[in-house]
């Protein structure tokens, strides 16, 4: 069955299921623009004083802003994989991992919502990195990608594709009358970027706040602005989108989630569980029907988006999903704490980068909850980073630390000696529990896991967390490891030296395609 004829069946009885006794209402549009690799608050509405994000603070003031907002997984693919299924990471196989694939069995909710009539499509950085076919899939996990058009002479480090004008060719296309669905995956604020073009374009560096896990050097103070200048170029293009949308009357018929996969790309942050690794700015918008100007509070995860985009376009919801929409916090009115049940957000990681002998990952879950932080590691034997030995398939010591200034900055001799407290909690090593008072300690950096004095909190929070994820299923809460078995799907690059999925001359092949490829990595392959 083609998919004009699919969309033609489908569109009349959705659309009429969809309303229920609202029949005269549309169903709504969906924009979600997925930044890559930023950090909770980094966005001028969350109080930071040098980002500057007009179309994200628009969003949040027009709409919602959730305080609490955590990824599912603080690493590229497994967190986009969480996002698409509604499912945790120990609930979705190899998806589950970086550079894994997508097992068919787990319902996507964007060709959820194409089975119901909705025309979907995305620019810039879908699901990825990995191989969505090698498990069966047949659909793109996104639909159609626009990438015609492009930026006419873009900084070092910024996409190549103009976001907002393939937008416009996207919405050209549509047919008439059907809703749409938008992925906006931007690569910024992920690495790399052109050195000092944060500090060119006006930031200022002295206004800078460095968190006590990072060195605060001018260096790092200048890094961290080339990031949030990556920043603005995602909020610029979101600014776009929805000048767009207003102009064609259709903004506030559109459900406009803006959000980003995973943290940082510095230490203590992406790929790990701290906040500066899962917290995420959020803001959502959707006309009159969800009433604006608020704050909430209630824990919410990205699993929870598949459930809302579902409901909210009047599609059947996938009994698969794990994730509980948002639409009654969205729609209801109020701020603060809204939902008693949403008081704490589960987040877990397995493997980010292949940086241990023989793909071993670093396997950790965590609670967190308005006052405590409690992080569970269940190899506090391995690094967490990967260790100064590996040579990861970043072709690099440490690599689940993304290559570039900072971390050839961070990895200077004397960098260790004039700031050895943001030098371990970057690099060393961790215990098998970890509690942090957040009220008390925003940034997470004394653990009091052994505190006698807050025994109970530890006890109750392990506790909770084990019933969580044995109720889930998690094959962890049996002494299991499937990830470290997952195939590392890099097929270019120095990486691809580690996937299993190809034989040694495809291997070496890839090696060679690899632009910087050296001779002496240590491979357990
Ligand atoms: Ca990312």
């Amino acid at each position: 069955m083609s998919l004009m004829t699919r969309r033609e069946l489908l569109a009349v009885p959705v659309a009429a299921a969809a309303c229920g006794s609202h029949t005269s209402e549309r169903r709504p549009n969906i924009l979600l623009a997925y930044s890559d690799d930023q950090s909770y608050p980094h966005a001028s509405v969350l109080g930071d004083p040098v980002v500057r994000t007009p179309a994200f603070d628009r969003v949040a003031r027009e709409g919602v802003l959730f305080e609490h907002s955590y990824t599912a997984c603080p690493s590229c693919t497994p967190s986009r994989s969480a996002l698409l299924t509604g499912r945790p990471i120990w609930r979705i196989g190899e998806a589950g991992v970086l550079y894994g694939t997508l097992p068919p069995e787990y319902p996507l909710f964007p060709h959820l919502l194409e089975d119901a009539g909705y025309h979907i499509g995305f620019v810039g950085k879908p699901w990825a990195p990995g191989d969505w076919r090698a498990a069966g899939l047949t659909r793109h996990p996104l639909g159609t990608e626009y990438d015609a058009r492009l930026e006419p002479d873009p900084p070092d480090g910024i996409d190549t594709r103009d976001y907002a004008a393939n937008f416009e060719d996207f919405l050209a296309d549509r047919p008439d009358d059907a809703p749409f669905f938008f992925f906006f995956g931007a690569t910024e604020p992920h690495r790399d970027y052109e050195p000092g073009i944060g500090e060119r374009s006006g930031l200022d560096p002295d206004k800078v706040v460095v968190p006590p896990y990072l060195p605060d050097a001018p260096e790092v103070r200048s890094e961290l602005l080339d990031y949030y200048c990556e920043i603005e170029h995602f909020d610029r293009h979101l600014g776009r989108m929805l000048d767009t949308l207003e102009r064609m009357g259709e903004l506030d018929n559109t459900l406009v989630v803006v959000t980003s996969d995973n943290g940082m790309p510095f230490s203590r942050t992406k790929a790990t569980l701290y906040d500066g690794g899962t917290r995420m700015p959020t803001a959502v918008r959707w006309g009159s029907r969800v009433p604006g100007g608020r704050r909430i509070e209630d824990f919410t995860s990205h699993i929870d988006f598949a459930p809302t985009f579902l409901e909210a376009a009047g599609a059947d919801p996938s009994e698969s999903h794990d994730g509980r929409s948002l639409l009654p916090l969205l729609t209801a009115g109020g701020e603060g704490r809204l939902e008693p049940g949403r008081d704490h957000v589960v987040t877990a990681m397995e493997r980010h980068t292949w940086c241990r002998p023989d793909g071993a990952t670093y396997p950790m879950r965590a609670i967190r909850t308005h006052d405590f932080l409690y992080i569970r590691n269940y190899e506090p034997d391995r690094w967490p980073s990967g260790g100064p030995e590996f040579i990861s398939s970043n072709k690099a010591p440490h690599g689940d630390l993304d290559d570039g200034p900072f971390k050839d900055f961070l990895l200077l001799p004397e960098t260790r000696e004039r700031f050895p407290e943001a030098y371990e909690a970057s690099l060393g090593k961790r215990p098998a529990e970890e509690l942090y008072d957040c009220r008390a300690d925003l940034h997470q950096m004394k653990n009091l896991a052994d505190d006698p004095a807050h025994e109970t909190v530890r006890a109750e929070l392990s506790q909770r967390l084990e019933e969580i994820l044995r109720e889930g299923e998690d094959p962890r809460m049996d002494g299991l490891d499937p990830w470290q078995g997952y195939a590392y799907r890099q097929i270019d690059g120095f990486g691809a030296t580690f996937n299993r999925t190809l034989d040694p001359a495809e291997r070496e092949a890839a090696r060679t395609r690899s632009k910087h490829a050296v001779g002496h990595a240590k491979s357990d392959l």
